[in-house]
């Protein structure tokens, strides 16, 4: 088989690309080690940033996220209980973020594909990238037994914090940087209403707890977990109990509790693999980073670098420009590392660090008073929050 780019990994970067070089005229395959039904269940990312509904909306796949996307126009922080709103608009950010599930991106984005007959080629394992620092790379893999190849002009390394891809940039050129946290969170789902109409970031002497949502009746909550724990030490009255201690009595009032539809452990780091490009290799997404998800700009910044990689590519098979695939590795790098340092900011504040002495708290609830008290400081978080400009 042949196509232009050949891509690795069907989440939300591999698919997002693909349907882009599509609508650019383009042709991709898309290789996904799991099934279809596997990759439709996972339960990851919530919030869009304005950049990640203006990209799927130029992809044509935003109808159902317009339909059912919840559009949030702040956020708010509790302290030990005490709320702290912190609206978008009264400080001069004019975005909003949207709330809908990474899990339907992942579903309109393969229907998507599945409509105008290109579907992602599940169940394709083995996959292996050959030949990048040539002009005729290509890419080997295994179907329902059988040895198959796709030679290509590109390959998109989409594969996620697991996969091969980022291996294949030789390991002399190849730089990792890593801060892995000493906890954890534990996730659940349920369908309950949200106890509160904004998402709820809380600090507390306890541990840190996130109060979101997928619609006004199914809520995703979160809170923070030890390393050694496990999802059988959590039945859902224990984890009931804590996430409204953690939340405070005036936020937990209105929780409703429910048997919980899936609950995980997710562990926390921040890293980066630097280049995102080695020849006719290009790193997208997870493939290539990852951040806690403190900050929601997980799922925001696969799109980012998705748009950069598609505009460059279309750039190339319009008129041969190359401009946009030379300067693509530094162009991502430069957004990828400013959402790394919020996320790693915003993690390392409201986080309860095991070894951490008093002090560290006390500084901790002096930058969250800070917070309180400065619109500048909250402008700050603000403008993070909602996602950096794409420039
Ligand atoms: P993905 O990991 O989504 O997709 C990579 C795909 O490549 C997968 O389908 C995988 O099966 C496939 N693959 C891997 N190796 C392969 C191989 N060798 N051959 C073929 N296919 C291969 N972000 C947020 O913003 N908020 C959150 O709350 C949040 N929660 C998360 C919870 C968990 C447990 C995880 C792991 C991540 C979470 N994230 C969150 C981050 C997440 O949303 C990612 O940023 C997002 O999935 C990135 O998308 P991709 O880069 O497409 O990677
Ligand atoms: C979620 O809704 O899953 C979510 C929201 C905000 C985050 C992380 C996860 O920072």
């Amino acid at each position: 088989m042949r196509t232009q780019v050949a891509i690795v990994g069907a989440g939300p970067a591999g698919l997002l690309l693909s349907r882009l070089l599509h609508v650019a005229g383009i042709e991709s395959v898309v290789l996904e080690q799991r099934s279809r039904l596997y990759v439709e269940a996972r339960i990851r990312a919530g919030v869009l940033e304005p950049g990640t509904v203006d990209l799927l909306e130029r992809a044509g796949v935003a109808a159902r996220l317009h339909r059912e996307g919840l559009i949030h126009r702040g956020v708010t922080l509790a302290v030990d209980g005490v709320l702290l709103p912190i609206e978008f608009g009264p400080l001069g950010i004019g975005a909003n973020v949207t709330i809908y599930g990474q899990t339907e991106i992942t579903r309109d984005l393969i229907d998507a594909a599945v409509a105008r007959g290109a579907p992602p080629l599940f169940e394709a394992l083995d996959v292996a990238i050959h030949a990048i620092e040539s002009d005729r790379p290509f890419v080997t893999y295994t179907k329902d037994g059988e040895p198959r190849r796709i030679d290509c002009d590109f390959v998109a390394g989409c594969d996620g914090q697991h996969g091969v891809s980022h291996t294949v940039i030789p390991s002399h050129l190849r730089r990792h940087f890593e801060r892995v946290y000493p906890f954890g969170w534990l996730g659940i789902m349920a369908d309950v209403p949200p106890c509160h109409d904004e998402i709820v970031y809380s600090s507390h002497a306890r541990g840190f707890a996130l109060a979101s949502m997928r619609s006004p009746k199914r809520s995703r909550y979160y809170v923070q977990v030890g390393l050694d724990e496990k999802i059988e030490d959590w039945p859902d009255d224990r984890f009931w109990a804590e996430f409204a201690m953690r939340l405070g009595p005036n936020t937990a009032r209105p929780i409703a509790t429910g048997p919980s539809i899936e609950k995980s452990i997710a562990p926390l780091r921040s890293s980066v693999t630097e280049p995102m490009r080695h020849g006719r290799l290009f790193l997208a997404g997870d493939a290539a980073h990852i951040v806690p998800p403190t900050g929601a700009k997980g799922l925001n910044l696969a799109v980012s670098d998705v748009r950069f990689l598609s505009e460059a590519l279309t750039a190339f098979y319009r008129d041969g420009a190359t401009a946009g695939l030379d300067s693509y590795s530094a162009k991502a790098l430069a957004r990828v590392w400013k959402a790394e340092r919020f996320s790693w900011w915003l993690t390392s504040l409201l986080h309860r660090f095991p070894d951490a002495d008093p002090f560290t708290r006390k500084v901790q609830l002096a930058e969250l008073d800070y917070i309180g008290g400065s619109r500048a400081a909250q402008t700050v978080l603000a403008e993070n929050y909602v996602g950096l400009a794409l420039d």
